[in-house]
């Protein structure tokens, strides 16, 4: 019999600019943990983000992070998220272009990997107010590199352009 997998705590971050935002990321959620080796710790409040990057007049982005106790490994892990966003059509023609879902391993432990198929942390997290924001509304503590993710979130250039989700009135999303 092997020996039982650690558990090991990631941070996802998720993002959707097209289709039904809202109900795509509430699905993918569920999605991510509907198996035994993924259970879900936390949830971050959903907030609205002016797109960063990516072909001009995009729509707006839905973003938001959970924390999960995960005993997946980290390319399992990637392969997990990968299959969620596929089973929400995501395509994938234009890096940076709007998406119905993408789906982002932030942080798994305290690992570190400079290898393009999976860098942890994830390489932009640390200037990108649509992560690190969402990130410290469900917990203020929060480091990445041992920076606290609420002053990385205030310093972000991007930082201007988000709102809080429930600002927006139901039904009025597009
Ligand atoms: N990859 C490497 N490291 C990771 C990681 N830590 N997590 C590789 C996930 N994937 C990782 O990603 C391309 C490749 O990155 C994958 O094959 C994986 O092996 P992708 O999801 O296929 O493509 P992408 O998301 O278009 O590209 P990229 O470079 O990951 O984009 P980003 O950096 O994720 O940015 N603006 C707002 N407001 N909100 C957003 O959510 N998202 C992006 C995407 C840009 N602007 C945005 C938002
Ligand atoms: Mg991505």
């Amino acid at each position: 019999m092997s020996a039982a997998q650690p558990h090991v705590r990631a941070i996802l971050a998720l993002g959707s600019n097209l289709g039904e935002r809202a109900g795509t990321l509430q699905s993918a959620v569920a999605d991510l943990v509907d198996r035994p080796e993924v259970r879900l710790l936390n949830v971050s409040p959903v907030v609205t983000t002016k797109p960063v990057g990516g072909p001009q007049g995009q729509p707006d982005f839905l973003n938001m992070v959970i924390a999960v106790d995960t005993t997946l490994a980290p390319l399992e892990l990637l392969a997990h998220c990968q299959a969620v966003e596929l089973a929400h059509h995501r395509t994938r023609e234009v890096r940076w272009g709007a998406r119905t879902l993408d789906v982002d391993i932030i942080s798994y432990g305290s690992v570190a990997s400079d290898d393009p198929v999976l860098t942890l942390p994830h390489p932009r997290a640390a200037g990108r107010a649509f992560v690190l924001y969402p990130w410290s509304l469900m917990d203020p503590q929060a480091t990445l590199d041992g920076q606290s993710v609420a002053e990385l979130a205030a310093a972000a250039p991007d930082m201007s352009g988000i709102a809080h989700a429930q600002d927006v009135p139901q039904g009025q999303e597009s």
